[in-house]
């Protein structure tokens, strides 16, 4: 099989890249390693930055989002019985999120692949990326007994964490920056009433709370937890107590709670792959970087990347310019470490260290007190919160 683009990984930052240059003309390849269930049977994200809502609609698949979505213009930051809004819109001139499931989004993003005839290839096992070094790269993947072979111009590493694509740059080319954090989150998805219009994230004595929704109907909610912990650790009734726990008196008391039809938990970590490109191979989303889910920026630090090659290889096959796939790493990281810094200061102000000292216990305390008393504060956390320009 002959592409233009060959991609690895059928997540929100394949499928994206995948549908924005169908639309323009350039052929691609996508090879996801599982199939289309379960990469749908996945829950993750919840909010998204404007630009993300932006590079929806540019591929034509916004529509739904924009009817089931919910525009949030502030949320609640909860710290023992108290409450503070952090109002986004007034803080930064008008800029507001989208809350809007990545599940949702993805199953969008298929189906607009559907409709284009798109070539998505499920259960592709061993992927393996050829040729990076040449002019014609190469992929091969088995499907069954079968070895099959996809050349291409160039391919797009989509395939996150634990991919094959950051692994095929020698590791001596690599600089990998990684801190591993002693708390995970467990997550809870509920057919109930969300708790509050907003999301809340709560600091407490016991840890980290955060209330976020999907639908009217369909909450979201997480609680920090220890790394050893698995879900036969955390009944739903367990769940439901903590969370109350570590919630306003007020929020508490009006939580309508109801059977978990998802539970998970997802250790936290922050990570950045330097750099980014190594010759004919491009990585994009969670295969370059990860951060604690804390700022909401895992998926929306994906459409940046996606943002800056669609642009370059635009460029690259309508004008033969290659600036913008040069220039792509540099472009992409200065942005990814600024998500990175925001969800380090956010998952340290808001969570409960093990380790902590007394001083860090006073630091986190002030940090929070000089955040309420200052607009200048709110408004630097709300300019990060909505997503830093492209
Ligand atoms: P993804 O990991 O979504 O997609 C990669 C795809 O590549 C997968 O479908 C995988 O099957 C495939 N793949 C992997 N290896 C392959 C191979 N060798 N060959 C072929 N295919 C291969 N972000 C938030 O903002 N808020 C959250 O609450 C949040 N919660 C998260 C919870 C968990 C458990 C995880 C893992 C991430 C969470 N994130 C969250 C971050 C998440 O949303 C990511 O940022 C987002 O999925 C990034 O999308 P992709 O880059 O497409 O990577
Ligand atoms: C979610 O709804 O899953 C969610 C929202 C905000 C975050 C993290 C997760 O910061």
């Amino acid at each position: 099989m002959k592409t233009q683009v060959g991609i690895i990984g059928a997540g929100p930052s394949g499928l994206l890249l995948s549908q924005l240059l169908h639309q323009e003309g350039i052929e691609t390849v996508v090879l996801e390693r599982r199939s289309r269930d379960y990469v749908l049977g996945r829950i993750r994200a919840g909010v998204l930055e404007q630009g993300f809502v932006n590079l929806m609609r540019k591929a034509g698949v916004g529509d739904r989002m924009d009817r089931e979505g919910e525009v949030h213009k502030g949320f609640d930051i909860a710290h023992g019985n108290n409450r503070h809004r952090i109002d986004l819109e007034d803080l930064t001139g008008g800029d507001t999120v989208m809350v809007y499931g990545q599940t949702e989004l993805t199953r969008d993003l298929y189906e607009a692949r559907d409709r284009m005839g798109g070539i998505v290839i499920h259960d592709a096992e061993d992927v393996t990326p050829h040729g990076l070094e040449t002019d014609t790269p190469f992929l091969t993947y088995r499907k069954g007994d079968d070895i099959e072979t996809v050349t291409c111009d160039y391919i797009i590493g989509c395939d996150g964490f634990h991919g094959v694509s950051r692994k095929s740059i020698p590791k001596d080319r690599l600089t990998l920056y990684e801190r591993v954090y002693p708390f995970g989150w467990l997550g809870v998805l509920s057919r109930t009433p969300p708790v509050s219009e907003e999301l809340i994230y709560a600091r407490h004595e016991r840890g980290f709370a955060l209330c976020s929704l999907r639908s009217r109907t369909l909450s979201r909610y997480y609680v920090q937890c220890p790394l050893g912990d698995t879900i036969e650790d955390w009944s739903d009734d367990r769940f439901w107590e903590e969370l109350k726990s570590r919630l306003p008196d007020t929020v508490a008391e009006t939580l309508v709670t109801g059977p978990s039809i998802e539970k998970s938990i997802a250790p936290l970590r922050s990570f950045v792959c330097e750099p980014m490109r190594w010759g004919r191979l491009f990585l994009a989303g969670d295969a370059a970087h990860i951060v604690p889910p804390t700022g909401a920026k895992g998926l929306n630090s994906a459409a940046s990347d996606i943002y800056y090659l669609f642009h370059a290889l635009l460029a690259q096959y309508r004008k033969d310019d290659p600036s913008g796939l040069d220039g792509y790493s540099d472009r992409a990281l200065a942005r990814i470490w600024k998500a990175q810094r925001f969800s380090w200061w956010m998952t340290n102000l808001l969570h409960r260290f093990p380790d902590r000292s007394g001083f860090d216990a006073r630091m986190q305390e002030t940090d929070l007190d000089y955040l309420f008393s200052s607009r200048s504060a709110m408004a630097s956390l709300a300019e990060n919160y909505v997503g830093l320009p492209f």
